[in-house]
């Protein structure tokens, strides 16, 4: 009896594991990198549909590749298209997807089987990248900024759905930390309740996406992408599943200063309430709101922390090929 028991929990502990990689559709560049068990990075979608404009959004999303590229990795850009989960995007699909912009449908974790199914174009946020990049099998995923916890939760309960993933999901996020136009330190609480590890890389500060400090810690500094690529395997090895965010702040000539984001992100915030944007339009309003208050200006930071972002996910994703 127990022993029956016992062999149904395997069973069905093997059965969780089991990855739905017929849904797969990797790229020639990311077939053959797996192939060759080359190191690859996960990209995520949302950015270049709904987190910048066109043309700078297919700009970056190509010279994001070229930097993951350059520092001894592939790319793989994660979105679903034509009822096909993509893994690694062709030139083409990118500049496709960056011109559908918002008409292309914000995937989140609910989201993925009805896109899927209606063959509708899909742009994954950090949450459902996630997902598929674990389905890949592969463990390290550069961004920007992650979701978080919205200023007000305590009354709309509005909690982006990337910090569930990060609790339950085997990948390293690499972002330059969250955008005050989050709650950042309810936030990191959030992480710290469902165990999510945050990583200063090279700070002790956790840092605010558009500028280097928030006043907020970080639970671990590290100082290269080798000591972060054993702990990470060290994490996972010892059965710990779930997802590390590490934290990468913008270089500091493309930082921007915190007295001017301060006043730009209350105006998006302010504008947000007054309008009562809720849901899954809420970030993407907020986005596009800051772009436009800064006039292009925090753009350039924006990319800047992008680039640099891969460019770390790059290193680290070589340093896990090379420390087995
Ligand atoms: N924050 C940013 N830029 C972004 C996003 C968040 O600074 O592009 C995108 C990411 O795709 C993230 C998603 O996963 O928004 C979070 O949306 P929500 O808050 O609705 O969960
Ligand atoms: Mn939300």
């Amino acid at each position: 009896m127990l022993l029956a028991t016992l062999k149904t929990l395997h069973t069905s502990k093997k059965e969780k594991q089991m990855k739905p990689t017929q849904f797969l559709q990797f790229s020639e560049a990311v077939q053959a990198a797996m192939d060759n068990d080359r190191p690859i990075v996960a990209l995520e979608s949302t950015i270049i549909a709904h987190g910048m404009p066109y043309p700078q959004n297919v700009e970056t999303a190509l010279e994001v590749e070229t930097q993951v590229y350059e520092h001894g990795a592939v790319p793989a850009t994660i979105a679903l298209m034509n009822g096909q989960v993509k893994v690694g995007l062709s030139h083409e699909e990118i500049e496709e997807l960056g011109k559908a912009g918002a008409a292309a449908v914000k995937v989140s974790r609910r989201d993925i089987p009805f896109v899927l199914h209606q063959q509708k174009y899909g742009a994954t946020t950090v949450a459902a990248t996630m997902i598929i990049a674990d389905w890949a099998d592969i463990p390290i995923f550069a961004t920007g900024g992650i979701g978080g916890v919205h200023r007000g939760a305590a009354q709309s309960m509005d909690i982006s759905a990337d910090l569930q993933e990060l609790a339950q999901t085997k990948v390293a996020v690499v972002s330059a930390g969250a955008k005050s136009i989050l709650d950042l330190p309810l936030t990191l609480e959030y992480l710290e309740t469902f165990g999510i590890p945050v990583i200063g890389y090279q700070t002790t500060e956790f840092p605010a996406f558009y500028t280097r400090t928030s006043g907020l810690g970080v639970d671990y500094t590290l100082q290269t992408p080798d000591e972060i690529a054993r702990i990470l395997k060290l994490k996972w090895e010892l059965g710990l599943d779930g997802g590390v965010l590490i934290a990468n702040p913008v270089p500091a000539a493309h930082a921007c200063s915190k007295a001017y984001m301060d006043n730009i992100i209350a105006q998006a915030v302010n504008a947000a309430e007054a309008q009562g944007i809720k849901g899954k339009a809420l970030t993407p309003f907020l986005l596009s709101n800051i772009k436009q208050l800064s006039k292009g200006k925090s753009l350039v930071s924006n990319i800047q922390l992008v680039l640099n972002n891969a460019k770390l996910g790059a290193q680290i994703a070589v340093q896990m090929k090379a420390s087995t």
